[in-house]
């Protein structure tokens, strides 16, 4: 079923989530509703705990269960109950009905609609106050007011040619508020810096306890690095690049000492999720950072604030830890961590792609066209991106500039056809020369893979 929603919802499959949770809570209420009034308040009474007892399970299945975290639930049953009380019609007494009080429904009726008034308006009270409240645990005002030290070093320089002028192309930076997003979190935490640390430990010689102010005295260094979901489907936008500043992990990990066997890190998030990145790959030299900007700012809330983790050249579910609080040095063997049981391998190096951007996919276009995307093989490079059309020759794209090996990188080829319909693919070359994989694969379990291609039609009279 999550796979089908996936699917079906792409990125909003959490709003449509917390939706269809509303839309069942309030059939669930009816049919409680349902039961008082028939008179079976016993039934009633049940149905609601058996519902609060469900929520209950629910959070303490998660990682990390709390009072804390039950207290909603434990309150919202308990509320329902007394309403389910005040508002449910009484059994007719005996002595009345011999009283001979004539009309016992239309007295409940009165009752019931102020009744239900009543506690719908202090429902609706409770619940703005509530949001208000929550705006308070909002960390927006705090990352606002933060001022970071700027990256000791060198700022690593963008080359002129980083941007084509192809229109059509993304920027070759992407902006804070269109990088992509995902996430096992419903709601984003909300972690303070004040509060937050990170714990090294496991298979390390010194365990360590860092705070964000430990951290930011610690060198740090400014890099692009082009970040990658493996659930991105070939041609899709899963994936951006940024401009991040942290520490380097290694420079941690070398004062934590490593163990015989410390063969996997383990990230973990303050809400219990986890990935596990191969030790050899954060300490080969490579920029993996703990990361606490983002484009010149401090991380966005929903990117992983105060700290999240990036490593250049590997899919963000077994490195990019967002909202990191513990790093544990674990064999393989020891530790699974939150996708591999769920169908996603232990190990996911970013695969080589190249991505069509321009022209879009089933547009009409004039015969000479410049065809344009990006290229990304993170950390290995792209040392060429090639064309074809209609299953033709292959022929070599113009690369813009890059950064360095962990970025993306800008291409665009001029085409020219006879007028009418073609296919458009496209192919990447890593560093070393390899060639994208041809053979379609789908995403699970390391990542898609096959040629993006579009269709166009040209014509020589533009329309
Ligand atoms: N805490 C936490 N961190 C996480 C995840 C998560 O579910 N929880 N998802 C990971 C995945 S699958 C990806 S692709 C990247 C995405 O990072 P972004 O949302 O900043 O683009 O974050 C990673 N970090
Ligand atoms: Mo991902």
């Amino acid at each position: 079923m999550r796979d089908w929603a996936i699917e079906q919802f792409g990125t909003n499959d959490k709003a449509v989530l917390v939706f269809g949770a509303l839309i069942v809570v309030l059939v669930i209420g009816v049919g409680v509703g349902v039961l008082a009034m028939r008179g079976q308040r016993t039934a009633a009474y049940a149905l609601t705990c058996v519902i609060g007892l469900m929520g209950g399970f629910a959070v303490l299945i998660r990682p990390a269960p709390s009072l804390g975290k039950l207290m909603p639930t434990i309150v919202g049953t308990i509320v329902s109950i007394a309403v389910l009380w005040y508002l449910a019609p009484r059994p007719v007494s005996e002595a009345d009905r011999l009283a001979g009080e004539a009309e016992p429904m239309g007295v409940d009726r009165r009752r019931f609609l102020t009744g239900a008034i009543g506690v719908g308006s202090i429902a609706v009270f409770a619940g703005g106050v509530g949001r208000l409240l929550q705006q308070r645990f909002e960390i927006n005002s705090e990352r606002n007011a933060l001022v970071l030290p700027t990256a000791g070093g060198k700022a690593q320089a963008l080359p002129a040619n980083a941007q084509l002028s192809a229109s059509g192309l993304e920027p070759f930076v992407t902006p804070n508020s269109e990088f992509y997003r995902i996430d096992t979190a419903l709601v984003v935490p909300q972690v303070s810096k004040n509060s937050w640390k990170l714990k090294v430990h496991g298979l390390v010689d010194n365990e360590l306890e860092i705070t964000f102010d430990d951290l930011l005295a610690r060198p740090q260094v400014e890099r692009y690095v082009t970040l990658s979901c493996v659930s991105n489907k070939v041609g899709g936008d899963l994936v951006g690049n940024a401009l991040w500043q942290g520490v380097l992990v290694k420079d941690i990990l070398e004062e934590a000492g490593l163990q015989e066997g410390a063969e996997q890190v383990v990230g973990r998030s303050v809400d219990g999720w986890t990935c596990g990145s191969p030790t050899e790959v954060i300490m080969d030299g490579r920029d993996a950072m703990l990361a606490v900007a983002m484009n010149g700012e401090p991380l966005p809330a929903r990117h992983g604030y105060p700290v999240r983790m990036v490593v250049p050249g590997l899919y963000g579910y077994v490195s990019a830890t967002k909202w990191i609080t513990e790093l544990k040095l674990t064999r393989w063997e020891d530790f699974d961590a939150y996708w591999i049981p769920r169908g996603w391998s232990k190990k996911g190096p970013v695969k080589t792609m190249a991505r069509i951007d321009t022209p879009r996919n089933g547009s009409d276009q004039m015969s000479t066209v410049a065809i344009g995307g990006v290229a990304w093989a993170v950390h290995r490079g792209i040392s060429q991106v090639q064309v074809r059309v209609d299953e033709g020759e292959w022929r070599d794209a113009d690369l813009g500039g890059v950064p360095s090996n962990d970025t993306w990188v800008q291409w665009v080829y001029e085409l020219e056809a006879d007028p009418g319909r073609h296919v458009i693919e496209a192919r990447a070359f890593d560093g070393d020369g390899v060639p994208q994989a041809e053979e379609p694969a789908p995403v699970a379990p390391n990542g898609a893979q096959g040629y993006h291609r579009i269709t166009i039609e040209t014509s020589n009279t533009s329309n």
